[in-house]
């Protein structure tokens, strides 16, 4: 059946091209002045005088054509370039005729491929309308064969595409239900959780007081423990026991050479000191301990990371020179380091026996009713939220559904299958990726990272062909310039395919893409052009 198809195609396929052959001959035989077409060939009859086409003047005959423009609408001077806005017409049998503005007759330039605008020139121009005329029909023939196996495609796309958005379709229909129940089982959970808690807040009512009592007197004795912590490391510091600590006796601690240069300056002595010159307890305790003391902790476990290291490694001989010339240093540290170690050791087996005091959390033992309802509410939240998670899942699910089938797809779904797929094309430094009706990208192939040069946006073909082009915006900034942006063409083809891509601005890009989805039947007569000679 096919075999008989092609026999009757290529038939018909011979039959128009001789049809057309003789139309020509037939055309271009036909009397009338040069630049007229055939259609308009009985508006110039030879034995009568013109009359303009606008009716403002009647000539001789013989002055049509004379190079010298008597019409203002330049009806007499159809094959010269008198007339500034006259209309030149070639024939160029075999091939497509061509209408040129008149200024373009004898200018030099061979416009018509059967030279007829250059009668009169020195250019000679070779007539070649009849092998373009043949590869121009040739390059229509394929593109028809072409359109006619992607039809198939096409129409196979298509069908997928209404099934993809009717499966969508009842999906959503299916979630729209299941939200409804999902939000009245949601509001029983609600008001479940809200029952519960009112009897569970009576009964903890006397557990708040007990608890805030608790809570308050750890604080206090937090607060208490701060203090001693201060006061022991204030006497500690306060050398000569004046009840002031001023910034001679905090130069004399290493514990403050924040910049480890092997002194501590009046700055740094200063700084914790809270920019006082000295400071009695009370502000040592209020203002200065909070800055001192993650230092003075810092200090403690260094001192014994270098106390461990010297045991281990015996000092050369330098260092114990070292050590006789910094003697003093050497006596202030291991004093300090006493100091450490005596407030440390509890510190450290409280670390490794029992977490900090101040982490802990307050432990109340209810009565078992009491703790009965506590389990019972958490049982409500825990099932409220559960409830309330399950209908925001439904939510996005259903947001997701809708805003895939606002997508428009083609008038009859035939891009829908393409949703979800990535197309690849590769230049001698980027990957770049094409996921129709969602991004288009550029990745390096030196492995750095990908950037996105659009999210889908719209389709922007022209009128009556809007699925000719695809608009991707708001993709990455481009350095010092606008955000990136790309065009795609969607032309026919057999096979999805992203034949190119160029940078025709900087950070605007053009993706040319082929699909069968793009196959549309489009009369294509491949000798359309020839109608008007016929
Ligand atoms: C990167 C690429 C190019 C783009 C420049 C702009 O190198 O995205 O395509 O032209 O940035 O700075």
């Amino acid at each position: 059946m096919n075999r008989n198809f092609y026999k009757n195609t290529n038939f018909i396929n011979i039959f128009l091209l001789i049809f057309v052959f003789f139309c020509e001959i037939l055309s271009s035989e036909v009397p009338r002045p040069r630049g007229v077409s055939l259609s308009r060939a009985a508006l110039y009859p030879p034995d009568k005088d013109f009359t303009c086409f606008d009716g403002s003047k009647t000539i001789p005959f013989n002055r049509v054509n004379d190079d010298y423009c008597d019409c203002l609408d330049a009806s007499d001077e159809p094959g010269t370039a008198a007339c500034p806005h006259g209309i030149f017409h070639c024939t160029n049998a075999g091939h497509k005729p061509l209408n040129l503005p008149a200024n373009r007759v004898n200018d030099g330039i061979c416009d018509c491929c059967d030279g007829t605008d250059e009668y009169a020139s020195e250019t000679s121009c070779r007539n070649n309308c009849i092998e373009l005329g043949r590869s121009a029909r040739e390059a229509a023939q394929r593109r028809a064969e072409l359109i006619k196996a992607g039809k198939q495609l096409r129409a196979e796309m298509s069908q997928k595409g209404i099934l993809l958005k009717q499966e969508k379709q009842v999906k959503l229909t299916e979630l729209q239900k299941n939200k409804d129940e999902a939000e009245k089982l949601k509001v029983e959970k609600e008001a479940l959780k809200k029952e519960i808690e009112e009897l569970e807040g009576t009964a903890l009512e006397y557990y708040k007081k007990l608890e805030d009592e608790a809570k308050q007197k750890k604080a206090e004795e937090e607060a208490a423990a701060n203090r001693a912590e201060a006061t022991e490391a204030f006497n500690r510091y306060d050398s000569n026991q004046d009840g002031w600590l001023d910034i001679s006796e905090m130069k004399t601690r290493t514990t403050f050479d924040k910049d480890r240069n092997g002194e501590v300056s009046d700055e740094e002595a200063k700084f914790f000191l809270n920019l006082q010159e000295s400071v009695q307890l009370d502000a040592f305790i209020s203002d200065c301990w909070k800055i001192i003391k993650p230092f003075a902790m810092m200090e403690a476990t260094g001192q014994r990371i270098v106390e461990k290291k010297a045991e281990d490694e015996k000092p050369t001989e330098a260092e114990d020179m070292q050590g006789t010339e910094d003697g003093e240093e050497q006596s202030q540290e291991d004093e300090e380091q006493e100091d450490y170690e005596d407030e440390e050791e509890p510190h450290d087996q409280e670390q490794t026996e029992e977490p900090e005091p101040t982490q802990e959390p307050l432990k109340i033992q209810y009565d078992p009713e009491t703790q009965q309802l506590v389990d019972r509410a958490n049982n409500a939240r825990g099932e409220f939220l559960e409830a309330e998670r399950h209908v925001r899942d439904i939510e996005t699910e259903i947001t997701n559904i809708q805003s895939y089938l606002e997508k428009d797809f083609g008038t009859e779904e035939e891009f829908a299958a393409l949703e979800g797929q990535c197309f690849n094309y590769e230049d001698h430094e980027y990957i770049y990726k094409l996921c129709p009706f969602d991004r288009t990208t550029q990745q390096p192939k030196s492995g750095a990272a990908e950037t996105r040069l659009g999210s889908w946006g719209q389709w922007t073909g022209p009128d009556g062909n809007r699925y000719e082009q695809m608009t991707y915006d708001r993709g990455q900034s481009c350095w010092n310039g606008p955000t990136r942006s790309t065009i795609v063409r969607v032309g026919c083809g057999s096979d999805n395919k992203l034949l190119s891509v160029s940078e025709p601005n900087r950070c605007e890009y053009f993706f040319d893409f082929v699909t069968p989805a793009a196959c549309y039947e489009a009369p294509v007569d491949v000798h359309e052009d020839l109608h008007d000679e016929l």
